[in-house]
């Protein structure tokens, strides 16, 4: 089985966005957050540690993985200050694609979204092997 681990982290900082300082929520202090990426029977385990000083949580949007536990379960609450590990396994038949990850704390959504918290979330597989996707430039 392969894991794939990622530590990420929620905080509220002044960035650097395209020349400007700007006020924001990000994960690991980028804008949008790190690419993540997987492939179909990879284990992801991400550890993530909330430092801004509201409730939080994580969502894979569009991702086939279960909604309870410590997978894609946007009824966790992850507190200010604390710090909660997800794990999940893609399906050996995901689909290939581009997908994001982003807060989904009811109440809180749409101010920690617009505020900076989302980030890319590729599945690797069947589209990277057509010649024009494995050709073009990310
Ligand atoms: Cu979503």
């Amino acid at each position: 089985m392969v894991f794939w681990r990622l530590i990420l982290e929620a905080s509220s900082n002044s960035l650097n966005l395209g020349g400007n300082q700007a006020h924001l929520l990000s994960y690991n202090r980028q804008v949008p957050g790190p690419r993540l990426e997987a492939k179909p029977a990879n284990t992801v385990r991400i550890r993530f540690t909330n430092n801004f000083p509201q409730p939080t949580n994580l969502h894979y949007h569009s991702l086939h993985v279960p909604p309870t536990g410590n997978a894609d379960n946007v009824f966790l609450d992850i507190p200010a200050g604390e710090t909660l590990t997800y794990e999940f396994t893609i399906p050996q038949n995901h689909s290939a694609g581009t997908f994001w990850y982003h807060p989904h704390r009811h109440g809180l959504v749409a101010e920690q979204v617009f505020s900076g918290l989302a980030g890319l979330f590729v599945v690797r597989g069947e589209l990277d092997e057509i010649p024009d996707i494995k050709a073009a430039q990310e």
